[in-house]
Protein backbone atom coordinates (compact mmCIF):
# COMPACT_ATOMS: atom_id res chain seq x y z
CA UNK A 1 0.00 0.00 0.00
CA UNK A 2 1.42 3.65 -0.59
CA UNK A 3 1.15 6.13 1.26
CA UNK A 4 -2.09 8.13 1.81
CA UNK A 5 -0.52 11.12 0.41
CA UNK A 6 0.30 9.33 -2.88
CA UNK A 7 -2.80 7.58 -3.23
CA UNK A 8 -4.67 11.27 -2.82
CA UNK A 9 -2.35 12.43 -5.39
CA UNK A 10 -3.00 9.75 -7.72
CA UNK A 11 -6.65 10.19 -7.68
CA UNK A 12 -6.72 14.02 -7.96
CA UNK A 13 -4.42 13.80 -11.11
CA UNK A 14 -6.68 13.05 -13.28
CA UNK A 15 -8.79 15.78 -12.39
CA UNK A 16 -6.19 18.39 -12.74
CA UNK A 17 -5.28 17.22 -16.47
CA UNK A 18 -8.98 17.43 -17.39
CA UNK A 19 -9.30 21.03 -15.97
CA UNK A 20 -5.90 21.81 -18.20
CA UNK A 21 -7.38 19.91 -21.56
CA UNK A 22 -10.34 22.49 -21.06
CA UNK A 23 -8.67 25.53 -20.81
CA UNK A 24 -6.18 24.61 -23.13
CA UNK A 25 -7.52 22.83 -26.15
CA UNK A 26 -7.51 23.38 -29.57
CA UNK A 27 -9.94 24.86 -32.19
CA UNK A 28 -10.80 22.64 -35.31
CA UNK A 29 -12.38 24.65 -37.80
CA UNK A 30 -14.96 23.78 -40.66
CA UNK A 31 -16.25 26.99 -42.73
CA UNK A 32 -18.88 26.17 -44.77
CA UNK A 33 -20.11 27.47 -48.48
CA UNK A 34 -19.24 30.93 -48.45
CA UNK A 35 -21.20 33.68 -50.64
CA UNK A 36 -21.90 37.08 -51.62
CA UNK A 37 -24.41 39.29 -52.60
CA UNK A 38 -24.08 40.96 -56.09
CA UNK A 39 -22.53 44.24 -55.51
CA UNK A 40 -24.69 47.16 -54.82
CA UNK A 41 -24.27 50.87 -54.05
CA UNK A 42 -20.37 49.76 -53.60
CA UNK A 43 -20.35 47.29 -51.19
CA UNK A 44 -21.36 43.78 -50.78
CA UNK A 45 -22.71 41.50 -47.56
CA UNK A 46 -20.52 38.16 -47.50
CA UNK A 47 -22.33 35.47 -45.29
CA UNK A 48 -20.97 31.80 -44.41
CA UNK A 49 -21.25 29.82 -41.23
CA UNK A 50 -17.96 28.67 -39.54
CA UNK A 51 -17.89 25.64 -36.98
CA UNK A 52 -15.52 25.20 -34.24
CA UNK A 53 -15.48 21.42 -33.69
CA UNK A 54 -12.12 21.57 -31.18
CA UNK A 55 -12.53 22.20 -28.06
CA UNK A 56 -10.69 25.55 -27.88
CA UNK A 57 -11.86 28.75 -28.07
CA UNK A 58 -10.75 30.70 -31.38
CA UNK A 59 -11.30 34.44 -32.73
CA UNK A 60 -11.62 36.08 -35.84
CA UNK A 61 -9.94 39.14 -36.31
CA UNK A 62 -10.85 40.01 -39.94
CA UNK A 63 -10.77 39.02 -43.45
CA UNK A 64 -9.18 40.56 -46.84
CA UNK A 65 -9.58 40.09 -50.34
CA UNK A 66 -7.92 40.98 -53.63
CA UNK A 67 -11.70 41.56 -54.73
CA UNK A 68 -12.08 44.71 -52.44
CA UNK A 69 -10.45 47.53 -51.18
CA UNK A 70 -11.19 46.41 -47.60
CA UNK A 71 -13.15 43.83 -45.68
CA UNK A 72 -15.42 44.47 -42.36
CA UNK A 73 -17.08 42.62 -39.87
CA UNK A 74 -20.50 43.58 -40.19
CA UNK A 75 -23.77 43.42 -37.26
CA UNK A 76 -26.99 45.03 -38.77
CA UNK A 77 -29.25 45.94 -35.70
CA UNK A 78 -32.56 47.49 -35.79
CA UNK A 79 -33.22 49.94 -33.65
CA UNK A 80 -36.53 52.02 -33.69
CA UNK A 81 -37.36 50.26 -37.11
CA UNK A 82 -33.95 51.76 -38.31
CA UNK A 83 -31.26 49.09 -39.46
CA UNK A 84 -28.15 50.33 -38.66
CA UNK A 85 -24.70 48.29 -39.23
CA UNK A 86 -21.75 48.65 -36.61
CA UNK A 87 -18.67 47.43 -37.16
CA UNK A 88 -17.44 44.94 -35.13
CA UNK A 89 -13.25 44.65 -34.37
CA UNK A 90 -13.51 41.17 -33.76
CA UNK A 91 -16.09 37.90 -32.96
CA UNK A 92 -15.66 35.36 -30.55
CA UNK A 93 -15.88 31.49 -32.55
CA UNK A 94 -16.56 29.45 -29.29
CA UNK A 95 -15.51 25.74 -28.77
CA UNK A 96 -17.88 23.75 -29.57
CA UNK A 97 -20.67 26.40 -30.82
CA UNK A 98 -21.28 27.34 -35.03
CA UNK A 99 -21.10 31.45 -35.72
CA UNK A 100 -23.90 31.90 -39.08
CA UNK A 101 -23.32 35.05 -40.96
CA UNK A 102 -26.72 35.83 -42.13
CA UNK A 103 -27.90 38.66 -44.70
CA UNK A 104 -29.47 41.89 -42.67
CA UNK A 105 -27.97 40.06 -39.64
CA UNK A 106 -23.81 39.21 -38.80
CA UNK A 107 -21.94 39.92 -42.02
CA UNK A 108 -18.78 40.85 -43.76
CA UNK A 109 -18.94 43.96 -45.78
CA UNK A 110 -16.47 44.05 -48.68
CA UNK A 111 -15.96 47.32 -49.60
CA UNK A 112 -16.14 49.02 -52.86
CA UNK A 113 -15.78 45.55 -54.69
CA UNK A 114 -14.22 45.26 -57.98
CA UNK A 115 -15.97 43.88 -61.46
CA UNK A 116 -14.30 40.35 -60.22
CA UNK A 117 -17.02 40.45 -57.98
CA UNK A 118 -20.13 39.32 -60.42
CA UNK A 119 -23.49 37.46 -60.25
CA UNK A 120 -21.96 33.34 -61.24
CA UNK A 121 -18.79 34.62 -60.55
CA UNK A 122 -16.53 33.87 -57.45
CA UNK A 123 -13.39 35.21 -55.72
CA UNK A 124 -11.13 34.64 -52.96
CA UNK A 125 -11.48 35.26 -49.37
CA UNK A 126 -8.80 34.65 -46.65
CA UNK A 127 -10.06 34.61 -43.18
CA UNK A 128 -7.95 35.73 -40.57
CA UNK A 129 -7.89 33.68 -36.66
CA UNK A 130 -6.49 34.10 -33.58
CA UNK A 131 -5.26 30.63 -33.24
CA UNK A 132 -6.21 28.88 -36.36
CA UNK A 133 -4.35 31.57 -38.76
CA UNK A 134 -5.22 32.41 -42.12
CA UNK A 135 -8.11 30.19 -43.92
CA UNK A 136 -8.48 30.84 -47.78
CA UNK A 137 -12.50 29.93 -48.85
CA UNK A 138 -13.75 30.51 -52.47
CA UNK A 139 -17.44 33.25 -52.41
CA UNK A 140 -19.32 32.45 -54.83
CA UNK A 141 -21.30 35.70 -56.15
CA UNK A 142 -25.35 35.26 -55.76
CA UNK A 143 -28.03 37.52 -56.04
CA UNK A 144 -29.05 39.36 -53.04
CA UNK A 145 -32.71 37.59 -52.78
CA UNK A 146 -30.60 34.03 -53.26
CA UNK A 147 -28.76 34.72 -50.40
CA UNK A 148 -31.44 35.72 -48.25
CA UNK A 149 -33.93 32.28 -49.29
CA UNK A 150 -30.30 30.38 -48.54
CA UNK A 151 -30.12 31.47 -45.16
CA UNK A 152 -33.70 31.31 -44.31
CA UNK A 153 -33.25 27.21 -45.38
CA UNK A 154 -30.72 26.75 -42.73
CU1 LIG B 1 -22.43 45.82 -43.63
Amino acid sequence: MPPPRVRVLALLLPVVLLVVACAGGEPDLEIGHARAAEPAGGSSQVVVAITNHGDGDDVLEGASTPAAAAVEIHLTEVDDGRAQMLELDELDIPAGETVRFRPGSLHLMLVLPDESVERGGTFPLVLHFDRSGEQSVEVEVVGYEDLVDDAAQE
